[in-house]
């Protein structure tokens, strides 16, 4: 049985590379607006920061300055654990996603495998996933290992037998569910994936749109940790568009505190995930 952490990291993905501020008008896509988010974000709760950049039109971009611009604006204003998104937009090439790294961010998502992403293919090969891993080693990034179905976790595994730990030598991965072409937000799922996962892992999981407060519970229970923001949802309830990023970790704040594993802060986080005292 694995252990029940005594706190939970919350992770705020505020932006994403899929919505705009026509669907949801709170949603931060200037360095201004994002910044803002993760200050309020953090006092909510955030330890971890995923992060999507958009271009001067709002459009979902891997530019390295801009990245680069990023890691530093979010670390002069927070202590928040920086990761880069690698996997970007689904139309983004895989070279500019492994150039991601060199904006140097404390940690990047990794996804390990093809998922259909609603009509769209988010698309990684093992060679791609294989070369963007070793460069997380070397580079002494943490990858977040993103999970959109089953299949991913098992090659997760693949990757760890076939190249070694991760720098820091600590296994982080966050199940995304309910996204159309991938594992269900549901229970069920997330016991089967969980049940894969190797010893000493730690994990979180999100769900998209209203798989959001299902699998926060689900995740919870099983001893996970969270994922929430504007990338998965914008809708805080039936009829309620988010009002803020900071309302989604609010909540997750609180039902961790409800689960009696209070929000975990980001030198902690760190400490979990074999971040602290690097970089
Ligand atoms: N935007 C999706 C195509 C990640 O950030 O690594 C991919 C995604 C996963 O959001
Ligand atoms: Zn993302």
């Amino acid at each position: 049985m694995r252990p029940m952490p005594a706190t939970t990291v919350i992770t705020v993905a505020p932006t994403g590379a899929e919505s705009s501020k026509e669907a949801n008008p709170a949603l931060p896509v200037t360095l201004a607006e994002l910044v803002d988010a993760a200050v309020g974000c953090e006092q909510a709760g955030a330890a971890m920061i995923h992060i999507h950049v958009r271009d001067e039109a709002g459009r979902p971009t891997l530019d390295l300055a801009r990245l680069r611009d990023t890691v530093a604006a979010v670390r002069a204003s927070t202590d928040l654990i920086v990761q880069l998104s690698t996997g970007g937009a689904v139309t983004d090439p895989f070279e500019s996603r492994l150039a991601v790294l060199e904006a140097a961010p404390d940690s990047c998502s990794l996804t390990t495998g093809t998922v259909n992403f609603g009509d769209d293919v988010f698309c990684n090969p093992w060679p791609f996933v294989a070369e963007l891993y070793q460069r997380t080693q070397a580079l002494g990034i943490l990858p977040e290992f993103e999970l959109f179905e089953l299949g991913h976790v098992a090659a997760m595994n693949r990757l760890l037998d076939a190249y070694g730990p991760p720098a820091g030598g600590h296994v982080h991965a966050d199940f995304v569910m309910g996204v159309p072409g991938g594992m269900p937000g549901t229970t069920a799922a997330l016991v089967a994936g969980v049940a894969m996962l190797p010893p000493g892992a730690t994990w979180s999981a999100t769900g998209i749109g209203r798989t959001s407060v299902p699998v926060m519970l689900a995740a919870l229970s099983l001893g996970g940790n969270l994922r929430v923001g504007m990338e998965d949802t914008l809708t805080y309830a039936p009829q309620h568009p988010v009002r803020d990023n900071a309302q989604l970790v609010a909540r997750a704040a609180r039902l961790a505190d409800e689960a009696l594993r209070p929000a975990s802060t980001p030198d902690l986080a760190r400490a979990t995930f074999g971040l602290a005292g690097r970089g």
